[in-house]
């Protein structure tokens, strides 16, 4: 067996690589259980001053070989900040208003794709396959081609992929999926993302439509439940149960983004205190929403709104005794997080998109399946097709929300326990170890002929 290696924007770095608050860091964690042998090659998260290419530093932890590299200021910010997430993210989950383009942050882009293949192959190996991760690295399977690489490089897309009649609003589309062309087969995560890329690419002149395939990530579920079960014995959850009185929660995790649909999501809850005064002074709803991004203008608003919108439902409804929302802007350990899912009567995941959404997935695996909580599950999320057993609401519809709450909230057992048992067949199905395996089976299959 070949050595696998692994290229994302970000390694995480290893003394934080059991706790990391993002959803590809946590797949591939779960999925690199194996005893493969493998290099993670990407950025380490600093930033440094040079004129010319950095040397990786390299860090062994068992099968994994970590290699990484520091990127300049002005490359973080033009490849980074400004064309991955201020450009890339909010046209990929469908916010044309939001993409601010500029021809400086492309160029960037690819010189900082570039680099990255410029150092990485030099540390490449015969038979290696090459896995490379998400938006920010669309081109660096042409950049590698172009250095000589003939390994099978594969890409996967972590984050939604819309329409042509979207994509072509970004200037240099086509560009870009030129060279998106070198990768040997393109994963994503839902039919509707691959028929969106397919029907790009074949603008472009793909010809193989078997290049493109859905490919859902999942987690590992019987791990996710046991750090539940042990976490739920543990003081954090004590103290959270305790200061609820027996009393219904509702919880939300999510980073703190705006295409997780958070000022929307409030906007629910708050019609839920407005239609259902019932749960007045019962409920609480917990939000945890690490900051994310915090550089990125767009975000540093987001959180300021979220601020006002929280004080002003907290100011309206609150009693002496009782505060509606709770709302905490930083990481929780995960184990913690796996037994707050496991106290919650109710997740509230309504991403306005999601390429997946991997906190759907842990909260289901969280549950004791004697007295499991309820999902509230926005239907544009990419887990929505796979846990259609889940309330799904529309999450523009802050009635739909409301309602789905009141359901959930009041929800009888058995038909909690026969919607769980549902939804926990499904992401035992498709785990982070069973969606690594696939797509690598399949990448194997795939080499590229240099027809398509
Ligand atoms: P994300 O946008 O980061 O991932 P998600 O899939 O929900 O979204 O993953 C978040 C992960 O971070 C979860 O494992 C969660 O437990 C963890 N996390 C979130 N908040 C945390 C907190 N406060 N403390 C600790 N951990 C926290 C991107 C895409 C998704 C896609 C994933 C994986 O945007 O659509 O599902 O990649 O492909």
């Amino acid at each position: 067996m070949g050595r696998l290696v692994i290229v994302s924007n970000r390694v995480p770095d290893p003394r934080e690589r059991n706790k990391p608050a993002g959803g590809l860091a946590v797949g591939l964690a779960d999925a690199l259980r194996g005893d493969q042998s493998t290099l993670w090659f990407g950025w380490s998260g600093r930033q440094m001053e040079a004129d010319a290419d950095p040397v990786p530093s390299l860090d062994t932890h068992g099968t994994v070989t970590y290699a990484t590299i520091p990127l300049t200021p002005t490359q973080h910010r033009g490849y980074y900040q400004r064309f991955s997430n201020a450009i890339l993210w909010p046209l990929c989950h469908y916010r044309l208003g939001l993409m601010d383009y500029a021809r400086a942050d492309w160029q960037q882009y690819l010189e900082v794709n570039r680099m990255f293949a410029r150092v990485l192959a030099p540390l490449l190996k015969p038979d290696d396959i090459i896995w490379v991760h998400d938006y920010h690295l669309f081109p660096l399977a042409q950049a590698l081609r172009e250095l000589g690489v003939t390994a099978p490089i594969g890409f996967f897309l972590h984050i939604p992929f819309p329409p042509w009649s979207l994509f072509r609003a970004l200037p240099p589309a086509t560009a870009l999926l030129d060279d998106m062309k070198a990768y040997d087969l393109i994963g994503v995560q839902t039919e509707e993302d691959a028929q969106n890329l397919w029907e790009c690419l074949r603008v472009e002149g793909m010809t193989d439509p078997s290049r493109v395939v859905a490919c859902p990530i999942g987690i590992d579920p019987v791990s996710f439940s046991e750090e539940a079960r042990d976490a739920f014995e543990g003081p954090e959850v004590r103290r959270l149960r305790e200061s609820l009185h027996d009393e219904p929660l509702i919880i939300g995790v999510d980073r703190l983004d705006y295409s997780k649909g958070l000022e929307e999501r409030f906007h629910g809850y708050e019609k839920l205190l407005i239609r259902y005064p019932e749960h007045h002074r019962h409920v609480t709803y917990l939000q945890v929403a690490p900051v994310s991004r915090g550089e990125v203008e767009e975000y540093r608003l987001l959180r300021r709104q979220l601020d006002e919108t929280i004080g002003r439902i907290n100011g309206a409804f609150a009693a002496y005794d009782w505060t509606p929302i709770r709302y905490l802007t930083r990481p929780i350990a995960r184990q913690t997080l796996a037994g707050f899912y496991r106290l919650a009567d109710v997740a509230l995941v309504t991403p306005l998109r999601d390429g997946m959404n991997l906190v759907a997935k842990e909260y289901v695996a969280a549950q004791n399946p004697d007295n499991p909580g309820a999902l509230v599950l926005s239907h544009l999320a990419g887990a929505a097709p796979e846990l259609d057993e889940a309330l799904l609401v529309n999450p523009h519809d802050s009635d739909a929300i409301a309602d789905a709450l009141h359901l959930a909230l009041t929800m009888k057992k058995e038909e909690r326990r026969r919607r769980w048992n549902i939804l926990n067949n499904e992401i035992r199905n498709t785990t982070a170890g069973s969606w690594a395996r696939d797509f690598l089976k399949a990448l194997n299959r795939t080499r590229k002929t240099g027809t398509g």
